[in-house]
């Protein structure tokens, strides 16, 4: 017996159709999913090509091999270009901001093409993340950047896992697996559980003594309570706890032995991977905050790299550990 699911490309026709969207949002997504689509190619391949490493390291046979983390980046850049809707994009792996259709654009990407790279080598998962924000339709564009809270879709493939997840603004989070055909299908709505008994905690928990006193003492009275998973991967750790409910975090680093090892302001970036997860993260009914208690979404970046703390999951575990933050 044949089996036909709705594919992502259909279900977001419906969409657009339904809300009288335009059909600019499908070219973007059509440059996103062939995005990942190679990027989960060549990473498959990875190990038998050689170029599982990062930009910057060794390879033992001395070749001249391509970098995943490049190659990924060149991917999403060839993707998004050829699209023509881009204004501009911000990518983990470049320190400026990529010009793209200035004038003609019509979005704003900001994306992390190969996120959790100590599983690089290893061949384990790691992310492709992306944030879209929309250009000002009723006055002149200043292309600054936007906050998670001006976002009108987020999104991440867990690659090579085949899973990709979505955030629409006020529409839901959807997650899609990819089929024999490499379309992603079958759309399933992502609500994060309400019952405690799935719930996980996720965080590096070599790094706990370095923690603000509040946040250690909060870890020492609830870990118990909950099943501790980390992979490293923060696609892949979240895509846990949106499933099965739970306390995602990378707290600031505060009480580093060696000071200079501190990381006051966090350790991921905002516009590319916090806010990108806290915008799904929402939609699907949890929350998201930073350091102060403040809702990831309502950060305003000041420049594309900026760093953030997040507590990230159910929305009863956020408001807990938010009630131990300062100020
Ligand atoms: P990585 O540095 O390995 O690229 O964004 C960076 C990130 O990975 C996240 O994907 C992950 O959640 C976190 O950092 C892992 O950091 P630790 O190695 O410090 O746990």
């Amino acid at each position: 017996m044949l089996r036909f699911d709705e594919d992502f490309m259909d279900f977001l026709l419906e969409h657009q159709e339904r809300h009288n969207r335009s059909y600019h949002f499908l070219v973007l997504m059509n440059a996103i999913l062939n995005s990942a689509k190679r990027i989960q190619h060549y990473y498959l391949t990875g190990a038998l090509r050689g170029n599982l490493g990062l930009a910057g390291s060794v390879n033992v046979q001395g070749e001249d091999v391509l970098k995943m983390d490049e190659i990924a980046n060149e991917v999403v850049k060839y993707h998004l270009k050829r699209s023509g809707r881009v204004i501009q994009a911000v990518s983990e792996e470049e320190k400026d901001i990529i010009p793209m259709n200035i004038e003609g654009g019509r979005y704003f990407v900001y994306f992390d093409p190969m996120d959790g790279s100590s599983n690089v080598p290893h061949n384990l998962p790691i992310g492709f993340l992306f944030g879209v924000a929309k250009r000002n339709m009723e006055g002149p564009e200043d292309r600054h950047l936007r906050s998670g809270r001006d976002y009108i879709a987020s999104g991440m493939f867990v690659i090579p896992t085949g899973t990709f997840t979505i955030a629409l603004r006020e529409a839901g989070c959807w997650r899609f697996h990819i089929d024999e055909t490499q379309n992603y299908v079958r759309p399933t709505p992502m609500n994060l559980p309400q019952d405690k008994k799935s719930w996980e905690l996720s965080f590096n928990s070599s790094n706990r003594e370095t923690f603000a006193p509040g946040v250690q003492k909060w870890i020492a009275e609830n870990e118990k309570k909950y099943a501790f998973r980390y992979l490293g991967a923060l696609a892949g750790d979240f895509h846990r706890i949106l499933t099965n409910g739970g306390l995602f975090m990378y707290p600031a680093i505060v009480n580093h032995p060696d000071p200079k090892k501190n990381r006051p302001q966090g350790k991921l970036r905002l516009v590319y991977e916090a806010a990108v997860v806290a915008f799904m993260c929402c939609e699907a009914g949890g929350e998201a905050v930073d350091e102060d208690g403040k809702s990831i979404l309502d950060i305003i970046p000041r420049e594309p790299h900026q760093r953030t703390a997040l507590y990230l999951g159910s929305k009863k575990l956020v408001e807990e550990i938010s009630g131990v933050l300062k100020p």
